[in-house]
């Protein structure tokens, strides 16, 4: 079935009945949060900013063989960064890209919010900050950012997760604010969440043990199965609140349209950031709220 949706208010305040969903499902569907226009303008700037990445740049990066360690570094060390991710579909027989670069990535990240000034700007305003602070985030801190691109055919499974896994706080606070940059459903690749899961444990936790990335298993108990998951049907310019906790997922894009999201993850400045995440920043470059 799915899930339940609402049409945003104009100044991002949320409804007795919005907070009320939020509390049962652990997500929350709010249509026409954003404009076409707002969508197209991120799309557009994304379009400029692929433009300018040159795919040879980090081909060493991406080549197949004993290049694991130079991946991991790039992703380690893209929090304060715009660093290019390509769907693993895209190569083909001896690690070529076969596809052109718009619709080779599966995702830009992850200091868009920070970097961009276009991105800066869409991810910085008062509504969001209503929005954040009606959910319960004293002192909302913008984490991270991601340009989500589930390019056609070859458009990637994300597998199911809870985000407080990849951002931790005592206590948790994540909370993923996830847009709708076009049209997203279950025909290309859309957004599936477990209603109620996130009254569950934490099942994992992403982090440093010394200078190595582990996943840590912290609870047994199985996420559901697909027969538990609701699509998130999401019309270009509808925001996705995702509780930290609630399960979620997205199926591979076979289909010929792409499906652009832009997502922002943020925690909440009064809990304690675990020092041991993988995002991490310099001490001169906190991160930022509103
Ligand atoms: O866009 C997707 O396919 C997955 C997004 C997601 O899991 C997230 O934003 O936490």
């Amino acid at each position: 079935m799915k899930a339940r949706s609402f049409k945003a208010t104009s100044d991002g305040s949320l409804t007795p009945e919005m907070l009320e969903a939020y509390k049962e499902d652990g997500f929350l569907v709010l249509e026409d949060y954003v404009t076409a226009q707002e969508c197209d303008g991120l799309q557009n700037r994304m379009r400029d900013l692929i433009d300018a990445f040159d795919p040879a740049s980090v081909s060493s990066v991406f080549e197949t063989g004993a290049q694991t360690h130079a991946r991991d570094a790039y992703f380690r060390e893209s929090g304060d960064k715009i660093r290019f991710f390509f769907e693993a579909e895209a190569f083909g027989e001896g690690g070529k890209l076969t596809k052109d670069k718009q619709v080779a990535l599966n995702k830009v990240g992850h200091g868009l919010h920070d970097l961009d000034p276009v991105f800066r700007q869409f991810s910085r305003n008062s509504k969001m900050e209503r929005t954040a602070k009606d959910l319960g985030l004293v002192e909302p801190l913008l984490a991270q950012s991601m340009y989500i691109l589930k390019p056609p055919h070859i458009g990637g499974e994300v597998n199911c997760h809870q985000d407080s896994t990849f951002l931790h706080t005592q206590p948790l606070s994540c909370t993923g604010f996830w847009f709708a940059l076009e049209d997203a459903d279950a025909t290309n690749g859309g957004l599936y969440g477990e209603p109620g899961g996130h009254k569950e444990p934490l099942r994992q936790r992403f982090h440093y043990d010394g200078d190595k990335l582990v996943m840590e298993t912290l609870d047994e108990t199985p996420m559901g199965g697909d027969e538990k998951h609701a699509p998130l049907v999401a019309p270009k310019g509808t925001l996705v609140i995702l509780h930290g906790q609630v399960p979620h997922k997205s199926a591979p894009n076979r289909s010929d349209r792409s499906r652009h999201a832009y997502a922002v993850h943020m925690v909440d400045g009064k809990a304690k950031w675990s020092k041991d995440n993988w995002l991490v920043r310099s001490e001169d470059n906190p991160m930022q709220g509103f």
